[in-house]
C-alpha cells in the first residue's frame, strides 16, 4: 500500500462548542464533512450507481468526451484533485495527460484514508510513468500550505462538491485555490446546474434508501467524534429542494421525543419534527457562477456540458495573470 501523507496547517477543526452552539440553534446543523467518514465515502459511492443520481455519470460523460481537450488547453503535467474520492472520473484525464507527457503526477488530496486508498487501486496499474501522491487534508483549511511546483499544474474540484459551501465559504475557496495558482496552472471546476425541480429531488431521495443511510451516518460519526447519544433509528431522512436558494436541503427529521447530552453535559430536547441540517447541494446558473468566479478572482476559459444542460465542467485561470 502507497504512503499517505498527512497535511494539516494546525486549525482545529474538531471544536466542541462549535457543535454544541449548531446543535441548540433554533435552525438545527452538523457540519457536512462528517458525512464523509471512511463509511460515509463508501456510501456515497454508492448514491453515485443509483439510477437516479445522475451527476457523477453525467460528469463522468462529459469527461470521457472532452478528456482530451481539456488536456490540451490546460498542457497540464500534473494533476491535483481536491476531495478525490475513488477518482472513478479521472482515469480518462490520467490517460491523455501520459499521452502528451513523458511522465505525470497525480495527487489526490482527501479527507479520508479510506477514500484515498480507493483511488490508488483505482489508479497503481495504470502506467509506470505515472507517480501517484496520497494526501490527508482538509481543503477547507490547508489549500494554502499546499506545495507547489514548476510544471504546469491542473486543479480539480469534480462532482459539485463546491455546491456544499454556501456562498461565502464557495468564495473563500475558490480564491484560496486561485491564491495558489501559477500562471500556468489551470482549475477544473465541475457544477451541478439548476434544473426540473422533480429530477433534483429524485437524486436525494434514491428507492433504495441509500442516500437516507448516508445522511444518517453523519449521527454515528458525531458521537464517535464528540461522545453523543444520538440514534439514528429516531429520525428519518428528509432532502427537499429550495427553489428560492436553488439548493438541496439534506435534513435529518425527529420521528421520537428525545434528550442528547452535549459535550458540556447539559440535555439538550429534542422534539417531533425537528429537523437538523446535514448538507446543502447547491444548483447553479450561468448568472451565479459569473459572479462567483469574478468575486474569486478566477476567469473561465471554457465550458463543457452535456446535450441535457444537467452538469457542467469550467476550465478556469486566475485572474492575476490576465
Ligand atoms: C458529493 C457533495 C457533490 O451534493 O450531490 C449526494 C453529496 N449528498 N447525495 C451532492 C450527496 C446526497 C454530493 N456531493
Amino acid at each position: 500500500m502507497r504512503k499517505i501523507e498527512s497535511i494539516s496547517s494546525g486549525r482545529v477543526s474538531k471544536n466542541k462548542e462549535n457543535i454544541i452552539s449548531l446543535l441548540k440553534n433554533k435552525n438545527k446543523s452538523l457540519p457536512t464533512k462528517y458525512l464523509y467518514d471512511d463509511l460515509g465515502s463508501k456510501l456515497f459511492e454508492e448514491i453515485c450507481d443509483t439510477e437516479e443520481y445522475y451527476l457523477t455519470r453525467t460528469e463522468k460523460e462529459i469527461i470521457d468526451q472532452y478528456s482530451m481537450d481539456i488536456i490540451d488547453t490546460s498542457c497540464a503535467q500534473e494533476i491535483f484533485e481536491l476531495g478525490s474520492g475513488s477518482s472513478k472520473k479521472t482515469k480518462r484525464l490520467i490517460l491523455n495527460a501520459l499521452e502528451n507527457n513523458d511522465n505525470v503526477t497525480y495527487f489526490s488530496f482527501d479527507i479520508s484514508a479510506k477514500a484515498l486508498k480507493m483511488s490508488y487501486n483505482q489508479l497503481r496499474k495504470i502506467s509506470n510513468k505515472l507517480h501517484i501522491r496520497l494526501i490527508k487534508g482538509d481543503f477547507n483549511n490547508d489549500l494554502n500550505i499546499l506545495s507547489s511546483s514548476k510544471k504546469n499544474r491542473l486543479y480539480m474540484f469534480l462532482g459539485s462538491t463546491i455546491g456544499n459551501f454556501d456562498d461565502i465559504q464557495a468564495k473563500k475557496f475558490l480564491s484560496d485555490i486561485s491564491n495558489i495558482m501559477k500562471e500556468n496552472d489551470s482549475f477544473l471546476l465541475g457544477v451541478d446546474r439548476v434544473k426540473d425541480e422533480k429530477i433534483i429531488k429524485m437524486a436525494y431521495n434514491d428507492k433504495k434508501g441509500i442516500t437516507g443511510k448516508f445522511n444518517k451516518n453523519i449521527l454515528n460519526v458525531v458521537n464517535k467524534e464528540y461522545k453523543l447519544n444520538f440514534n439514528e433509528n429516531n429520525f428519518a431522512h428528509n432532502a427537499k429542494y429550495n427553489v428560492q436558494k436553488s439548493q438541496i436541503e439534506m435534513y435529518l427529521e425527529a420521528i421520537t421525543q428525545q434528550s442528547i447530552i452535549l459535550p458540556n453535559k447539559e440535555s439538550l430536547d429534542i422534539n417531533i419534527g425537528d429537523k437538523i441540517l446535514t448538507e446543502i447541494s447547491r444548483k447553479f446558473s450561468e448568472k451565479t457562477l459569473k459572479m462567483l468566479f469574478n468575486k474569486s478572482a478566477l476567469v473561465p476559459i471554457k465550458c463543457y456540458t452535456d446535450k441535457k444542460n444537467y452538469f457542467s465542467l469550467y476550465l478556469l485561470k486566475a485572474k492575476k495573470y490576465f
